[in-house]
């Protein structure tokens, strides 16, 4: 495997599935794998389960992982090409990127969309960069329009918590303070779309997907007959990803209490399981009792981000061969 970004990248689902349930039930099998080699994880935004969870499959692969957090210890790094560096950038890309890839075997890049300039975050421009001038796979940890290390951790869970052959997956827009991205939601939706799932989207007016994720996915604007029979409710909140107006991109359009995951919510489902990719706001996504039930399956779905990891990174370290 060259880079992780797209659900296309893993191939195979069903082979990833079982590829996902081995590495669970044995994750040192490999570790000779990663001897001698290393992964630089970049990150240039804020991580808890990501950091650690590439860093612990890393070591399950023996493979030496290392850390960058670019404006906390190293230099600020400029992303845009051809400007005047007069700000308090004092490094590019063009020569960071190349000087990383020389220290390692394989890279993952933390580097969330700027929700100002929609063209630019919609052509990943960082990751691009770095799979152009590293040399070296790229795994994308949140870039600007996917987080496929956590889609790919969802599809597991999934798998592992159904009880019938195509669950009903629903996606489910809530309340947040703050804008945040459209990565998580972008990418759920094309794993789910590619995987054997009813799945059905929902949100107010204007948060739309763009269809390059949301593909032929069925959105019910109401999310009360969204919620109905649902197996899983996949709980985010995203920005507007401009997709209807562009120039409302990356704003907050709602903040309607009426959206959080609560037991209400919840009584209408076939007594769901609920999902969320955390960091998570409670009692603005999610209620308190929604959260701390029997149902909730947030962290065996943060455990699984382990896994998901190792089988991108183990997969890469074999075609390195
Ligand atoms: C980020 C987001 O919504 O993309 C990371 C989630 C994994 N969340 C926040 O910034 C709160
Ligand atoms: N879900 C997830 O990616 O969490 P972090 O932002 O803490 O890495």
């Amino acid at each position: 495997m060259k880079s992780f970004f797209n659900v296309q990248d893993i191939g195979d689902l069903d082979k990833a599935l079982a590829e996902a349930r081995e590495v669970k039930a044995n994750p040192f099998a490999w570790k000779h794998l990663g001897e001698n080699k290393t992964i630089i994880l970049v990150f240039f935004n804020s991580s808890l389960r990501t950091r650690l969870s590439s860093q612990k499959a890393a070591l399950n692969l023996g493979l030496d992982p290392i850390v960058l957090n670019v404006n906390g210890d190293s230099w600020k790094l400029e992303t845009r090409m051809g400007v005047v560096m007069d700000s308090d950038k004092s490094e590019h890309l063009r020569e960071a990127i190349p000087v990383i890839g020389s220290y390692c075997d394989l890279i993952g890049v933390r580097s969330f969309a700027g929700l100002t300039d929609r063209e630019y975050d919609y052509a990943e421009t960082v990751l691009k960069q770095f799979v152009e001038y590293s040399g070296k796979p790229v795994i994308s940890l949140e870039s600007a329009t996917v987080h496929p290390c956590q889609a790919f951790a969802d599809l597991i869970t999934i798998d592992q918590y159904k009880t019938v052959k195509r669950p009903k997956v629903v996606l489910t827009w809530a309340p947040h303070p703050k804008a945040l991205p459209q990565a998580v939601p972008n990418s759920f939706a094309q794993w789910m779309n590619a995987a054997d799932v009813d799945f059905v989207i929902t949100h107010p007016h204007g948060y739309e997907l763009d269809p390059a994720f949301a593909g032929d996915a069925k959105v019910e604007y109401d999310q009360m007959k969204a919620l109905e029979g649902a197996d899983f409710v996949y709980a985010k909140n995203w920005s507007c990803p401009g997709v209807t107006d562009p120039s409302k991109y990356g704003q907050i359009l709602s903040q309607d209490m009426g959206w959080t995951i609560d037991e209400a919510h919840m009584a209408v489902t076939n007594n769901a399981y609920f999902m969320h990719c955390l960091p998570v706001r409670r009692n603005m996504i999610v209620s308190d009792g929604v959260i701390d039930s029997e149902r909730s399956i947030v962290i065996p779905e943060a455990a699984n981000r382990v896994v998901s990891a190792q089988v991108v990174m183990k997969r890469m370290l074999e075609s390195l061969k």
